[in-house]
């Protein structure tokens, strides 16, 4: 059966086109800084939106009917949406998709039961995966939708309840490895607390890495080879949640031994949400090395949730390119649209609109933070501002071997430092140039 009778593939066909069912900046086989567009963004779709999401919110039901769902049988019903997933994968050319355990299959009454769901699952996308070539950029474990997590998941104050979450995550980390997943993520969900008057605080994070600890020692035993990611998010659904931002994921990474093996996915709208942009927590995660991967969504600017938009917001995703220029690229992950589309956007075509829309953004940001960067004087320019310590005794001071006193020395000796301005407009209009 068809679930999108009438799309085609979609193509690149430039920006003079007026088919809005094509892509008018990303070609995938363009190239950029030495590969080309679909390896630089790994474009995946994430299962829970565009599969799942109905469009329900806390005021009324869901308003999408989607054609693959209504099935009394969990693995049929599984199956169903897995051929749409793929249908719709193919025909928009996004190579990867990400997925929670439950995206994929009901959760069965057991875990057993749900491991043979997953089972029969992963055998239905082994076959469409062959004959697609759409890969696993991800799979998680979905820790916080059903009741018993209500306070948490490893962070639970119930031991029983932490170990029924180790057991859901050895089954979703054995399902990514059937499906030959590139990377798995551990998103905290409500790992956190509603009050710290009940809560341990202490005690909940030494339970977190403990957690985390045996899910990769259990992967690795099983030769699982890929990146395992953190993805931090301040708040909501719990109100503080431990992985609020990148800063405090790396140090509680640091300080549990972790930080060899978990890298970080950096969610625009988490990211908006801890009080930082995009661009700065890319930024952080890439210091530390660990710049993993993304989820690319965007929030509403009047909004103090997780609103979860496409993403539409060339500036933004400029700087973010930037970024991930400037450092590399990404670790092992790739683009996962973390997005929805809004509740009243009921048509099937929607769901390639957004997608087409996000992957356009990217492919025209990191063109043009391509171009910033090979023809325009921001690198120079920022290098400029920071070469009094290129040699003398600023080289000196970054090696290390001035101390405090010397340094008193030589500031009484200069008198008072030549004022040198930022220049913060001049470099936002180089930007805006490129776009
Ligand atoms: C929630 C969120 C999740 C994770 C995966 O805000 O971003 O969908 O990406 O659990
Ligand atoms: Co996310």
């Amino acid at each position: 059966m068809m679930y999108f009778p009438n799309i085609d593939h979609i193509s690149f066909e430039g920006p003079e086109s007026d088919n809005p069912l094509a892509f008018r900046f990303y070609d995938r086989n363009h190239s950029v800084a030495g590969k080309t567009l679909a390896e630089h963004f790994k474009f995946a779709c994430a299962y829970w939106h565009t599969l799942c999401n109905a469009g329900g919110d806390p005021f009324g039901a869901g308003t999408r009917t989607f054609p693959w769902s209504g099935h009394q049988d969990a693995v049929s019903g599984g199956k169903a949406k897995m051929d749409a997933a793929f249908e719709f994968m193919s025909k928009l050319g996004i190579d990867y998709f990400c997925f929670h355990d439950y995206d994929l299959v009901d959760e069965g009454g057991s875990l057993s039961e749900s491991e043979e769901r997953l089972m029969a699952m992963t055998d239905h996308a082994t076959a469409l995966m062959e004959g697609s070539g759409v890969k696993v950029l991800w799979g998680t474990a979905n820790l916080f939708s059903h009741p018993r997590y209500m306070n948490g998941a490893a962070t639970n104050p119930d031991f029983q309840v932490v170990a029924r979450a180790a057991g859901q995550v050895k089954l979703a980390l054995d399902a990514t490895m059937r499906l030959d997943g590139e990377n798995y993520v551990f998103w905290g969900g409500r790992e956190g607390y509603m009050s710290l008057l009940n809560t341990d605080m202490k005690r909940e994070l030494d339970h977190l890495a403990l957690f985390l600890h045996a899910a990769k020692d259990y992967a690795r035993a099983q030769g699982f080879k890929g990146t395992f990611f953190i993805e931090p998010k301040p708040c909501e659904p719990s109100k503080h949640q431990y992985d609020y931002d990148a800063a405090t994921v790396i140090g509680f990474l640091q300080e549990n031994g972790l930080d060899k093996d978990l890298k970080l996915n950096i969610e625009v709208n988490h990211a908006t949400l801890s009080g930082h942009t995009f661009q700065h927590e890319l930024q952080v995660a890439a210091n530390a090395g660990m710049l993993g991967s993304i989820d690319a969504n965007r929030g509403d600017n009047q909004n103090g949730w997780d609103t979860d938009q496409f993403p539409n917001n060339l500036y933004e995703i400029t700087e973010a390119m930037l970024v991930l220029l400037r450092s590399g690229g990404l670790m092992g992950g790739g683009v996962n649209f973390d997005a929805k589309v809004r509740r009243n956007s009921t048509d099937l075509d929607d769901l390639f609109h957004a997608h087409i829309g996000g992957m356009d953004l990217f492919a025209r940001g990191l063109i043009a933070a391509d171009k910033l960067l090979q023809d325009s004087a921001l690198e120079t320019m920022r290098g400029a501002r920071y070469e009094s310590f290129d040699s003398g005794n600023g080289a000196s001071f970054e090696q290390g071997t001035l101390s405090l006193e010397a340094l008193f020395d030589l500031a009484s000796s200069a008198g008072e430092p030549e004022r040198r301005s930022g220049q913060q407009e001049l470099y936002e209009n180089i930007v805006n140039r490129s776009l």
